[in-house]
């Protein structure tokens, strides 16, 4: 982008008043370390659950790896620079654990640490608020062969790494995130298996479930220890779920996706209790027997600021009668003792993902929060789309991802006018990357990845987000 102050490529924000934001509202973007930074056995890294599991024919998209990626691990003054054109003045990373810990205990790897303090240095340099997730996917691996987040060690082990973090960049860090995510970490990489570690089986979903939580509280007295001034949160990824109809078997089958996707971890994170209708769900998977006494108080340890990711909604039904009389013996699936109910399309536009795009259920969510969870400060930690983008003239004009960019914004305004203490947006993401299980078959970012020749091309959302950014909001339609 050579000139991000010259007028948007886009007219909307050309005309009516302005939907302001709060002053000092954050506009970031977001990445994390395996979907971005390849390099994967340099520098003393080790492998992780994704190094393993992409590795292993059949489970990602094509047999693509993190091996690569965007190679941001090479180009971290470049994409720097781009964040900088973009105005941005926050970038949420995550770090890799085997980068800093190889094998996932001992003593921290110099090396790896320094990758870090290089990049949020030259951050700072551009004046841009480095924000830090600490576990975004990546468990070295052999934690995973010694348990994984199933094994309640697991959670003793975050918290020896965070420290190892905190020490080396809690001096020029003030946002901390814990986990990211541990909806995904949990229920897709030990429930159906679909991510790493492909493991899959509804009591190991809802032990990990548990310990990433533990290891949460845990982490967020590791990091209050070392530095007392850090801004420390979570990051879940939360779904309004709606009943396909009012009948009352409807509702049920949403309450209980609402308990397996929201409230497993709204409630002990911020109540420091789990929901009764959620051990009751789960009677015929687990009877809970890993929840030690104090846990609970150690999982809802204070925390500083919520961090949400939205998506999507999840519209839900009841179970076609008679279709399976057992149906909890029909594995693999990520909703242990409710794998029978039945998700449904409304014939709504959808993004490349297939998810249905729905900007007024990040209203609901954020109020829902708030409302009923805590009056912490909220971010928008991750929102974004998956689109189909074509280069043409070395261009990448990607309307439909700047119109999804544009309703959510107008749906995050519309939530701070409703007393929402929103205070952040992060978009997901700053660049294309390894989308997981579909490899790089799934663009998010607002800048384009040419995997080839790593060039790098801001989309015309990217263009539009600056414009956003420089004029702290958008104009009303
Ligand atoms: O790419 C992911 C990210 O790693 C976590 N949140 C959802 C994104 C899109 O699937």
């Amino acid at each position: 982008m050579s000139n991000p102050a010259s007028p948007p490529a886009v007219g909307v924000l050309d005309q009516g008043p302005e939907l302001t934001f709060p002053p000092g509202f954050l506009w970031g973007a977001a990445t994390a370390a395996y979907q971005i930074e390849g390099a994967a056995t340099e520098g003393g890294r080790t492998p992780s659950i994704w190094d393993t599991f992409s590795r292993t024919p059949g489970r990602v998209l094509h047999g693509h790896t993190g091996d690569v990626a965007c190679d941001h691990y090479h180009r971290l003054g470049e994409d720097v620079a781009l964040m900088a054109e973009l105005g941005l003045r926050s970038y949420r990373f995550s770090v890799s654990w085997p980068r800093v810990q190889p094998g996932g205990s001992g003593r921290a790897n110099a090396e790896g640490l320094d990758f870090y303090r290089r990049l949020v240095d030259e951050l700072l340099a551009h004046g841009i608020e480095p924000w830090l997730t600490l576990y975004h996917w990546d468990l070295p691996q052999p934690l995973e062969d010694a348990g994984g987040w199933p094994a309640r060690d697991t959670a003793g082990r975050f918290a020896d790494y965070t420290a190892l973090v905190a020490d080396a960049l809690g001096d020029r860090v003030r946002y901390w995130t814990t986990l990211n995510e541990p909806w995904c970490s949990a229920f897709l990489g030990y429930g159906s298996g679909t991510h790493a570690p492909g493991r899959a089986d509804g009591a190991d979903a809802v032990r990990a479930g548990h310990h990433l939580m533990l290891g949460h509280g845990l982490a967020v007295r590791a990091l209050r220890a070392a530095r007392p001034e850090a801004e420390v949160g979570v990051t879940v990824n939360l779904y309004p779920v709606t009943p396909a109809t009012d009948a009352p078997a409807d509702r049920d089958a949403a309450r209980r996706i609402d308990a397996l996707a929201n409230r497993f971890f709204l409630d002990p994170l911020l109540r420091g209790t789990y929901p009764a209708d959620l051990m009751t769900d789960l009677r015929g998977v687990t009877d809970f027997g890993h929840v030690r006494d104090g846990d609970l108080a150690t999982i809802a340890s204070p925390l500083d600021l919520v961090g949400v990711n939205y998506y999507s909604r999840h519209v839900v039904a009841a179970p076609v009668q008679g279709a399976d009389p057992v149906p909890y013996r029909r594995a693999p699936s990520c909703w242990p003792g409710s794998e029978d109910v039945r998700f449904v399309t409304r014939g709504v536009p959808v993004t490349d993902m297939d998810w249905e795009i729905d900007a007024p259920g990040l209203v609901e969510t954020l109020r829902r929060v708030h409302e009923e969870y805590t009056d912490l400060p909220l971010y928008v930690t991750e929102n974004g789309s998956a689109f189909v983008d074509r280069v043409v003239d070395g261009r990448v004009d990607d309307t439909d991802r700047l119109a999804y960019f544009d309703a959510h914004l107008r749906a995050a305004h519309a939530a701070i006018g409703a007393g929402v203490p929103l205070r952040g947006y992060f978009a997901w993401s700053l660049m294309d990357n390894f989308e997981w299980a579909w490899g790089y078959t799934k663009r998010f970012g607002m800048i384009y990845v040419d995997y080839e020749s790593q060039a790098r091309i801001p989309k015309s959302s990217a263009r539009w987000y600056a414009e956003v950014i420089r004029r702290n909001g958008l104009a009303a339609h």
